[in-house]
């Protein structure tokens, strides 16, 4: 099938779920043609049957803002007709989907027949979608695109609680390739960070308000004053900032690491005891599932699509956003000898119930559908 797959390039979870699905689909020889305005964070090597069409936004003086739904509308017509593509899969409401319901009707015209298929990632409903100057737009394209999907049940309960929808939301949730057995112990890169007997706890996020990153610092504080531990920060955001001045209130400066965006973050997933996800919110929660993944368990908030991929008690445990106390005691309860090792396996064995060998299939189950009935 010859697919286009539209998505946000930068290092937020919608963009990489949907440059992994491409990448997946391209080694079951399917043709992808990615469609957004720069290089994808996880596109970067040659792969066969991948190709990637930029969206080049004009910056025509008059535009105090630039149109970039009608560039991409217009690019997604270009791949749509000279590509010959079968199907659209657009992720994140605004605007991939109500760029592709304008491609779709002008190309209507032509007589030239493109389903899409919307996937919903989480803050495009539960955030910004929900802003009243979103709803009447983001509500129409859910019920206008010929399949929608959603990472997790909690973030479709939110989409039907919020909008008038009157068309099945298929979930999907997010995927990850796990190996058979956790990875192997890097000891000279570790001691570049901890002494041996120090744990490492981590996170990874763009440090927005939702992430609540400051709660993984006040965690990280109590934990390390019952046991000398090391804290490593990934990525970059709005609240970095603040983040670094909290550390420096809290005399915490040589013990907590700042390592800024990262394109590949398994390696220091690889490194780390404990991963600390608070979020005020969160659909489902790439981020601990990559953790999950490498063995590492999760402590985390109970919001959300969480619950539904961290198991409370097997693979980790659950809070209440803002429980910073009940965060810390289930960090040492996790980092207890005698359960350790327990807990690593139990997050790997949970990390392989999303393998992409599971959840790939369902994406293309809707795609045969759609392609099949040609219905739009
Ligand atoms: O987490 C973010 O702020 C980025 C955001 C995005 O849309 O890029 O991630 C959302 O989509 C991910 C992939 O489906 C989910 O795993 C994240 O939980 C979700 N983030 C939120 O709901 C806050």
């Amino acid at each position: 099938m010859k697919i286009g797959i539209v998505l946000y390039p930068t290092f937020g979870g919608s963009g990489v779920v949907a440059t992994e699905l491409g990448k997946i689909l391209a080694s079951k020889g399917h043709l992808i043609h990615f469609i957004t305005y720069s290089q994808p964070v996880r596109l970067g090597r040659f792969q066969k049957n991948i190709f990637y069409h930029e969206v080049a936004v004009s910056d025509y003086p008059l535009f105090e803002f630039q149109p970039y739904e009608t560039t991409l509308a217009s690019k997604i017509i270009d791949v749509v007709k000279y590509e010959q593509l079968d199907l659209l899969h657009v992720h994140y409401a605004i605007p991939h989907a109500s760029a592709a319901y304008m491609a779709q009707h002008i190309l209507k015209e032509e007589n030239i027949t493109i389903p899409f298929v919307t996937t919903l990632h989480g803050t495009d409903i539960t955030l910004i979608g929900k802003d009243p100057s979103f709803v009447p737009v983001v509500q129409f394209c859910i019920n206008a695109s010929n399949a929608v999907t959603a990472v997790s049940e909690n973030l479709k309960a939110e989409t039907l609680a919020h909008f008038k929808v009157h068309r099945n939301v298929h979930v999907i949730p997010n995927f990850i390739h796990t190996e058979e057995h956790l990875p192997d112990e890097n000891p000279e890169l570790r001691k570049a960070y901890a002494l041996p007997h120090e744990p490492i706890l981590c996170h990874i996020s763009n440090f927005r308000k939702v992430k609540r990153v400051d709660d993984v610092i006040r965690v990280f504080n109590r934990v390390n004053a019952a046991t000398p531990s090391k804290l490593i920060l990934v990525g970059d955001g709005p609240d970095r900032y603040a983040c670094e001045q909290l550390c420096r209130t809290l005399g915490l400066c040589d013990r907590i690491i700042f390592l800024g965006k990262l394109r590949e973050t398994r390696q220091v997933l690889e490194l780390a005891d404990i991963f600390v996800l608070p979020s005020e919110n969160e659909s489902f929660g790439l981020a601990a599932l990559e953790a999950l993944a490498v063995g590492v368990p999760v402590v985390s908030s109970n919001t959300g699509g969480i619950p539904e991929v961290n198991r409370d008690g097997y693979s980790g445990f659950l809070s209440e956003v803002g429980d910073i106390e009940h965060m810390t005691s289930n960090t040492l309860r996790l980092l207890n000898p005698a359960d350790k090792m327990r807990f690593r396996l139990q997050a790997l064995d949970q990390a392989k119930t999303f393998s992409p060998e599971e959840i790939i299939p369902k994406y293309e189950e809707i795609y045969h559908n759609l392609v099949e009935n040609k219905k739009p």
